[in-house]
């Protein structure tokens, strides 16, 4: 049985509303690790990571905020996820917002290398979070994670992201708000972009399915990001930059199904929780239920459509 590292990211240095260092706590008070448990998992809570005191860091980009503070955190979820992963067990990073995928995709990434297997990333989101430092104009380096993981320019500051991971291997699903600077970026590569319009047309199962098949066919590692925000606001209202017509209850429950029987994720992130915008921990408790269908939580047996 896989064996669970909870890694709790009470990051808040990639946007400006505050809240989501309480998103670790949050996780902790909807039962998630019980839920595991639950499962038949055997379950560990790392704590939170923490950061020391930082000297300010300025960016070229006058815009950029707080940028000390996220290059340590990628610093540090980057060695946090190593570990865990090289230690055999399966990460889940309780977020935080969405910054905080810089340093856990960068320690998946050198994992994977070291293992000598590709890493797929799953991006489920509303956003394209494909800015670099230098495009951002608000700032928020919480929209730049896929630029890093993708290898683009701009993240002089950073450190080198280990594996770069092609186009081809990342999927954005779900997205339905992209600034211009990060339409034309893009363009310029392979990477599956599943926004709403082919997920209102084709449904959410072919896309997804044929994302997790590519995984399968090449062995990959996946790491899997969840961003609140992939949720449609009326079911997960507790996230700073809601965006309407998102994944319904029911979609987020069979992508998190299928996932589940693909039996392809190796690391998982979630983020972009602010509890303090939270109606009474239903955002919360949502997000531990969609781990629950993503560990396995099913209402009857069937027989599962294995990619292995
Ligand atoms: N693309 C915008 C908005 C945004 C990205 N990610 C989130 N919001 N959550 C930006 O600020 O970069
Ligand atoms: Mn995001
Ligand atoms: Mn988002």
């Amino acid at each position: 049985m896989t064996q669970i590292s909870l890694i709790g990211a009470p990051v808040d240095s990639g946007q400006r509303r505050l809240g989501c260092l309480m998103g670790p706590a949050a996780y902790r008070v909807a039962g998630l690790a019980t839920v595991l448990t639950e499962l038949g998992y055997p379950t560990t809570d790392l704590g939170d990571v923490t950061l020391p005191p930082l000297q300010p860091i300025a960016s070229p980009n006058p815009a950029v905020d707080q940028l000390a503070e996220t290059i340590a955190w990628t610093d540090a979820l980057s060695a946090s996820v190593r570990d865990v992963l090289g230690q055999g067990r399966l990460p889940v990073i309780m977020g935080g917002d969405h910054s905080l995928a810089l340093g856990t995709v960068a320690g998946a990434a050198a994992h994977a290398e070291a293992a000598g297997r590709p890493l797929f990333v799953l991006w489920l989101d509303a956003h394209s979070d494909f800015h670099t430092p230098l495009t951002t104009t608000s700032g928020n380096l919480h929209g730049t994670p896929v630029a890093y993981i993708a290898g683009r320019d701009g993240f002089e500051q950073f450190p080198p992201f280990p594996a770069v991971v092609p186009g081809e291997r990342i999927c954005l699903f779900g997205i339905r708000s992209v600034d211009a600077a990060e339409h034309a970026a893009l363009h310029e590569t392979d990477i599956a972009i599943n926004d709403m319009r082919v997920l209102d047309e084709r449904g959410i199962v072919a896309p997804l399915r044929d994302f997790l098949e590519l995984v399968h066919a090449q062995n990959g590692m996946l790491h899997v990001s969840l961003d609140v925000d992939f949720l449609d606001p009326s079911i997960a209202p507790a996230v700073g930059t809601t965006v309407p017509g998102g994944a319904t209850f029911r979609e987020a429950h069979l992508v998190c199904e299928l996932i589940h029987e693909s039996g392809l994720m190796t690391s998982l992130d979630l983020v972009e929780l602010n509890p303090f915008l939270d109606d009474r921990g239903r955002t919360a408790k949502l997000m531990v239920d969609l781990v629950g269908s993503l560990m396995g939580k099913k209402v009857f047996d069937r027989p599962t459509r294995s990619f292995n």
